[in-house]
């Protein structure tokens, strides 16, 4: 069964069967005051607002029945998967692996690393945990896409146009079609957000389509 979701720059034709949620990096060091994001003089309001739109699209996407499937930005305790080059970036005070006002910063097990209760996966929804920024790094979460038999993907998360951006882009050269829900995604940087949405769809879909989350469950329903 093919059915077409209204998206930019023209509809983005699914077979539902094929087709999963990625919910990237919606976690309380991204999110919330006191965590990464923060630490690096960012405002994380613009990143809050979309908790209830990625909350809905969730909820839809589980009614459905269709995989949901969660990443978050985070290390070792021990550092050993946090190069150098990343954890030296930036003049901020507090570091990967500092600790801080949510624990100990963007270290898997911290408070900071968890994902915001609002959108908390539910048991058996696998959670992706990755050293980079795009989620294909070092994890393994092409082989759990095919095991999942999924081939297309829509994509929600922050920020947009870093862990989504770079996430869809591998996605895009292994092979998955990606959706990137507008309303469920968001930046630091409003413009950033609007760049990012133009250049995956520019050139008929180079990387990939974009549409609402009405749209898309609109479509799905
Ligand atoms: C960043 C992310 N911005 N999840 N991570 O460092 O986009």
């Amino acid at each position: 069964m093919t059915l077409r979701i209204p998206a930019a720059p023209y509809p983005f034709a699914t077979d539902p069967a094929t087709l999963g949620l990625l919910v990237i990096d919606m976690q309380r060091d991204f999110l919330e005051p006191g965590g990464f994001g923060a630490s690096l003089g960012n405002d994380t309001r613009p990143l809050r607002a979309i908790v209830p739109t990625v909350r809905y699209l969730l909820a839809g996407f589980r009614a459905l029945g269709r995989p949901v499937i969660h990443t978050r930005e985070c290390h070792r305790a021990d550092l050993s998967d946090c190069p150098p080059a990343k954890r030296e970036r930036g003049r901020s005070r507090l570091r990967i692996g500092d600790r801080g006002p949510l624990g100990r910063i963007l270290v898997a097990g911290e408070p900071g690393s968890a994902i915001v209760p609002e959108l908390a996966p539910r048991p058996g929804e696998p959670v992706i945990d990755k050293p980079g920024k795009g989620a294909f790094c070092r994890t393994g979460l092409d082989n759990l896409l095919r095991d999942l038999r999924l081939r297309q993907l829509v994509l929600a998360g922050v920020t947009t146009e870093v862990c989504v951006q770079s996430t869809m882009r591998e996605a895009n050269d292994r092979g998955y079609a990606c959706l990137l829900a507008t309303d469920a995604t968001a930046s630091y940087f409003p413009e950033f957000r609007a760049a990012t949405l133009a250049m995956v769809t520019a050139q008929d879909a180079i990387i990939g389509w974009t549409a609402p989350t009405a749209a898309i469950l609109g479509a799905l329903r």
